[in-house]
């Protein structure tokens, strides 16, 4: 193994290799655990039952996350573990399965927490004999964790800590190959700034509510992996064909040239047209500027393309900005830097994108709480003034937040913190659900998008139910039932079923490749024939799973209130644009809410009744839930 001369082992190298792996294929069946205050490695099996019914990915992690935390457990506090999950489709070739979960207690929220991000570190982990990492404990000192297949080392990082991620995973790359997979934080995360994500390949960011912040409580620089063996499949021949024919099916899809083209970013576009652009801290859902910030504008200042490994997708579009640094921009990097603080130079966006990542920063939270202070400023209730489309005064902020000084240190808790504190009726525009930031879809007139985010089992995300490109062209004013089918259809398929299987989702939804690959690709490699509708009741496993976390951690707290949109959305009309005067209703959102409920199982204060965690193998769960909050029998 290579090693820095200077690097002093703090863990005992050499693991415990007495499980020997899954008894299906296509899993390792195999569970790295790091517990860096006793400084022991170990490995836990990951069991076929356990492997069937949560696949892996998300549904591991909750899995995780209920079995070994407490209520209350302060989410930066050494006991909570911190993990990383690939699924059982990552590392073996199929399109854009290069993903992996990110997840903990999230201090932000209090809630479950996770992210998903693609990385050669989720190939990497794979190819080292296993599913997942997870970390407990804290490091005494700043440290790294290496794995080189079974070989664990957990070495002293304090010559790479108070460096931005770049910095670090260069010189981690110089230390240990290019052919490692580094998932690393920024000084963001190792000063606890609650929405620090993890960072991996100058421009792959994972774990929006907090990740990074966990990371750093833990004094984890980084993790750097490598692996070289073969995951064991079910049938090579066959895993060897589909993966030839479905790049080939992908190449063929008719919209793969403009995406190759513009990724995400033309999103600014079909946002702007559609208005839902957000602008100025969501007041408003569209941009006088937006082709400044748009993807035909990208395209011409374009230099190159990055992405996730095995993918022939590549989506990542990347530019020199205002200070001639490289930023890889996505949709809601540029909008929520872009138009959400009235700024329209896609240069200067860049740079505030860039050094995001540098920092290790979720740009998502970062445009919010910059559009947010904008706002008070604007109505007098900070002495700090903050124009809005200031760059000079945004990238200062964003400094300041990392190192949560200043008005930074306010900022650096997300927006419902800082509202608290602030006052006012400042609470109505701090755009969050459950304390996570909304990300970059203004909802005054999409109820269905509104639910999505009020759902989102991580509070406002767009991952799991992006429904609001249906919701334009199906009706978009409307509280109809189908709104609700389509939340929890798109809740299975994506955050279910993606999430827990280690792929990306661009290629369904972007090109439109077919969901039936996916069972397929999952016969070839682990034998388990597994349909979309097993797939689909193992993601309603997994939610149910995650609401039972977020409910046992708030107990009598927990109230319905908690999936409801800010008041910004039902109180302040939208003054500019095709929907101008339009705003939500609260009791028709109720409304759609209570069919959300009731279609999921889960009572009328959204509290997964007895009788549907009994139905989804939950049984356990609903007796430990039930020593905490009084549980229905059924919904
Ligand atoms: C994701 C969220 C998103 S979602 C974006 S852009 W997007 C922002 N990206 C950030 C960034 O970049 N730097 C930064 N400092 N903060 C950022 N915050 C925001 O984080 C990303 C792609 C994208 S680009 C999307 S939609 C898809 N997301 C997937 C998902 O969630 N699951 C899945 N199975 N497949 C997905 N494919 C797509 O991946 P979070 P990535 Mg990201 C720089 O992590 O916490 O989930 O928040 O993963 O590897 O960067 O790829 O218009
Ligand atoms: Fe990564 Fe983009 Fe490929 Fe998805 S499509 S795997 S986000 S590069």
């Amino acid at each position: 193994m290579h090693m820095n001369g200077k690097s002093k082992s703090l863990v005992s190298p050499i693991l415990n290799s007495r499980y020997g792996g899954s008894i299906l294929k296509g899993w390792n069946g195999r569970i790295l655990r790091i517990n860096l205050s006793k400084t022991k490695t170990r490995v836990q099996p990951f069991e076929a039952a356990k492997a069937l019914a949560f696949l892996g990915g998300r549904g591991l992690a909750a899995k995780i996350l209920w079995e070994e935390t407490n209520p209350g457990m302060d989410a930066l506090s050494p006991d909570c573990p911190l993990i990383f999950a690939a699924g059982p489709l990552t590392g073996l070739g199929f399109p854009s399965s290069g993903k992996l979960v990110v997840a903990a207690k999230s201090p932000l929220t209090g809630g479950y927490g996770d992210g998903n991000l693609g990385s050669l570190a989720a190939v990497h982990l794979r190819k080292a004999g296993f599913d997942a990492v997870v970390i407990s404990g804290s490091a005494k000192k700043p440290s790294y964790v290496l794995v080189i297949n079974d070989v664990v080392e957990v070495t002293d990082a304090e010559d790479l800590w108070g460096t931005g991620t770049f910095e670090a995973e260069r010189k981690l790359r110089e230390r240990h190959g290019r052919n490692v997979g580094i998932l690393s934080i920024g000084p963001a995360g190792e000063n606890l700034v609650s929405y620090s994500t993890v960072i991996s390949q100058e421009g792959r960011s994972g774990g929006r509510p907090g990740m990074g912040a966990v990371m750093g409580s833990k004094k984890i620089k980084a993790i750097v992996v490598k692996g070289d063996r073969e995951i064991p499949v079910a049938d090579e021949k066959e895993v060897k064909r589909l993966r030839a024919e479905s790049y080939g099916e992908i190449l063929k899809k008719p919209n793969y040239a403009f995406w190759r083209r513009q990724g995400t970013m033309s999103t600014i576009e079909w946002s702007q047209q559609n208005s839902v652009l957000p602008s100025f801290n969501f007041k408003e859902g569209v941009f006088d500027r937006a082709e400044e910030i748009g993807g035909a504008t990208m395209e011409k200042q374009k230099a190159s393309q990055r992405g996730c490994p095995d993918c022939n997708m590549i989506c990542g579009n990347v530019i020199y900005d205002a200070d001639k640094s490289e930023s890889e921009l996505d949709y809601e990097n540029v909008a929520m830097l872009g138009s959400n603080i009235g700024l329209s130079n896609l240069k200067q966006v860049a740079v505030l994108n860039r050094i995001a990542d540098e920092y290790g920063l979720d740009t998502i939270s970062l445009g919010n709480v910059i559009g947010f202070a904008m706002e008070a400023s604007e109505r007098g209730l900070m002495k700090e003034k903050l124009e809005w489309g200031d760059f000079k005064a945004a990238k200062s902020i964003v400094k300041d937040i990392a190192y949560r000084r200043r008005l930074g240190k306010l900022l650096s808790k997300g927006t419902k913190l800082a509202a608290e504190r602030l006052g006012h009726d400042s609470l109505k525009w701090a755009m969050n659900i459950k304390g996570l930031e909304v990300s970059a879809y203004e909802c005054h007139s999409m109820p269905g998008m509104a639910l999505a985010f009020g759902t989102s089992p991580i509070g406002a995300h767009h991952k799991d139910a992006w429904v609001i490109s249906w919701e334009a062209s199906f009706g978009r004013e409307g509280y109809v039932p189908e709104k609700v089918d389509k939340v929890i259809e798109f809740q299975r398929i994506r955050g279910g079923m993606f999430e827990s299987l280690g792929v990306c989702r661009f290629p369904w939804i972007e090109l439109g490749f077919e969901l039936d690959w996916y069972p397929k690709f999952l016969k070839a490699s682990t034998g388990v024939s597994l349909g979309l509708d097993d797939l689909f009741k193992a993601g309603d496993r997994i939610y149910s799973l995650i609401r039972a976390f977020w409910v046992r951690e708030f107990g009598s707290n927990w109230s319905r209130r908690m999936d409801v949109p800010p008041a910004r959305w039902f109180e302040e009309p939208l003054m500019m644009g095709r929907y101008k005067g339009a705003k939500l209703d609260l009791q028709k959102y109720n409304s759609l809410l209570d069919l959300y409920y009731k279609k999921r199982g889960w009572d009328s204060r959204g509290v997964p009744s007895k009788a549907t965690m009994k139905n989804l193998g939950l049984r356990y769960v609903a007796s430990e839930l039930q020593t905490y909050i009084e549980l229905g029998p059924s919904a």
